[in-house]
């Protein structure tokens, strides 16, 4: 479960936040594909909870009514023809797997599929779940559980929201016919949302039962579905993620919050260069690595003082130093703008999402971030594509927040997080020639729109990083967006 069976040569995915299907379908074909993303990560595809009291907030996707496939985003139609659409170009979908609980209490009932429930009776009967199916005697997690009690944190409720038991019999086929549908439609893995919420035992036994991905969609015999699960353990907790990397990978929460600190200066980059296990990180295939997710950029999760888009400089630093260093599997973040935590994403008067528009130099419009379309970064994608698994070498720092490494000899990389300029020569380890530098601009024909490095036959190059530059990363490599 902890290989996400990307295409050959891509490494990367990237989260399209509360993005439609026929818009990730589009996104895949038009740039996902071509630039060399590995996958999408899709908010989740149940039938959810609508929520006018609070003007459709983002959070009521993690409140399903149902299990089937119609959200905001989109129908089951238009989910199959996502999925085939992506693979087609070599972008696998993850589907954001609610399965710790349904929807709780709310003044009104109706899901965005016009299902409804009878939340005093703990009935849903589009599934169908009734009383029996849930966790009792009835109770809510409070902030002090989540560092004295284990079995209340697995089996009283998430902020209210009625907590099913994956103990019987019943509740787990509901929730393996639900992932085995996905798998059929083609999709290559899961988010298990809340899994610390759930027993370790339970959730072996349905990631047991689910199909091998599915052949037609290009996924090779016998391929296990990539899993990820939320676990929240930053320290001190009564549920520890290293119950859960038995089973699959685990979202490595650590990663983010450390280098959010290093980049936002709360720690010198010159410690970075034994980044990994070393700073208490899972070990490297069991971590689904980000900077920020659709929780902690917003405060909500284990929230902290997390980089996001709105610290742009500090942001492509980190996000930049994530795609460089070979340690975990990274995921991007791809953001609509928001001030109010709590919104939804663009949306029209009746509560339709309105699609991203893409503007004439690629950037995205009508309210959406589309990080992933930030030159700085889908640039350091394909260094990591290029790159490879090569190890990191020639680590060089100057004592404080100028760091440099080479990844085999295939890349090679520099930060300046420092009040002043770095102006070194320093060993590449590329072969001689001229390269363009993939961060301050990109190559085109037989010039560069940004820097130009010249590598000696000693593999040596002058390079140079003003601390009032725009970027605080320079990167050049062997593929074709950057040697000449
Ligand atoms: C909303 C309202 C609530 C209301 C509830 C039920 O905000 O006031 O009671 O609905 O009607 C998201 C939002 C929630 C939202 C929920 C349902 O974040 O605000 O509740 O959707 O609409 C814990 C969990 C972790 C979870 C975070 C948010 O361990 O799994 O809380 N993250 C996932 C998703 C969220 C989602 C859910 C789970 C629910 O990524 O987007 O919630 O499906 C310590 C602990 C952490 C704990 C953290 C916060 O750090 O270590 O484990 O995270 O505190 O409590
Ligand atoms: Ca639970």
């Amino acid at each position: 479960y902890k290989n996400p069976h990307y295409a050959s040569g891509r490494t990367t995915m990237v989260h399209l936040f509360e993005w439609k299907w026929d818009d990730i379908a589009a996104e895949c074909e038009r740039f996902l594909g071509p630039r060399g993303f590995g996958g999408v990560q899709v908010s989740p595809v149940n039938e959810n909870l609508v929520l006018w009291s609070h003007q459709r907030p983002w959070w009521e996707r993690y409140q399903p009514i149902s299990y089937r496939l119609v959200t905001r985003s989109g129908n089951e139609q238009q989910f199959t023809n996502m999925v085939r659409r992506c693979n087609n170009v070599g972008v696998r979908i993850y589907v954001d797997a609610i399965i710790n609980h349904m929807t709780g209490t709310w003044s009104t009932n109706t899901g965005t599929g016009g299902s409804t429930a009878n939340f005093g009776q703990w009935h849903y009967p589009a599934v169908p779940y009734g009383r029996n199916d849930f966790n009792f005697p009835h109770c809510v997690i409070t902030g002090n559980d989540y560092r004295c009690c284990a079995d209340r944190v697995r089996n009283c409720e998430l902020s209210n929201l009625k907590d099913l038991n994956q103990g019987t019999e019943y509740v787990r086929t509901q929730i393996v016919n639900f992932m085995n549908h996905l798998i059929r439609l083609g999709v290559a893995g899961f988010r298990i949302d809340a899994a610390k919420h759930m027993w370790p035992a339970d959730l072996r036994v349905i990631y047991d039962r689910l199909h091998n991905l599915n052949t037609a969609h290009g996924f090779p015999a016998g391929a296990r579905p990539y899993i990820y699960q939320e676990v929240i353990d930053l320290g001190n907790e009564a549920v520890s993620r290293n119950e859960y990397t038995p089973l699959a990978a685990v979202t490595e929460f650590r990663f983010g919050m450390e280098l959010s600190r290093a980049f936002k200066g709360g720690n010198q980059l010159r410690w970075l260069f034994n980044w990994g296990t070393a700073w208490g990180l899972l070990a490297s295939g069991d971590a689904l690595t980000f900077i920020d997710n659709h929780d902690n950029q917003r405060g909500h999760g284990a929230g902290g003082d997390i980089l996001t888009y709105k610290q742009p400089k500090q942001y492509r630093g980190a996000i930049a130093f994530m795609l460089a260093h070979p340690y975990g599997r990274p995921q991007l973040m791809s953001s609509f703008a928001f001030t109010n935590t709590e919104a939804g994403p663009p949306m029209d008067n009746s509560g339709n999402i309105i699609s991203p528009s893409i503007n004439s130099d690629t950037s995205c419009g009508n309210g959406w971030v589309c990080e992933h379309r930030w030159r700085q970064i889908f640039s350091m994608v394909a260094f990591r594509n290029r790159v490879g698994n090569t190890a990191v070498t020639n680590w060089w720092d100057n004592g404080s927040n100028q760091i440099a490494f080479c990844r085999g000899n295939q890349g090679f990389v520099a930060f300046n997080n420092d009040y002043w300029n770095l102006s070194q020569t320093l060993q590449t380890c590329l072969p001689a020639g001229n390269y363009c530098d993939i961060i301050s601009g990109w190559k085109s024909g037989n010039n560069c729109t940004g820097k130009r490095i010249t590598v000696g036959s000693d593999g040596r190059a002058s390079i140079t990083l003003g601390a009032g530059e725009y970027d605080m990363v320079l990167a050049i490599h062997t593929g074709t967006e950057s040697r000449l």
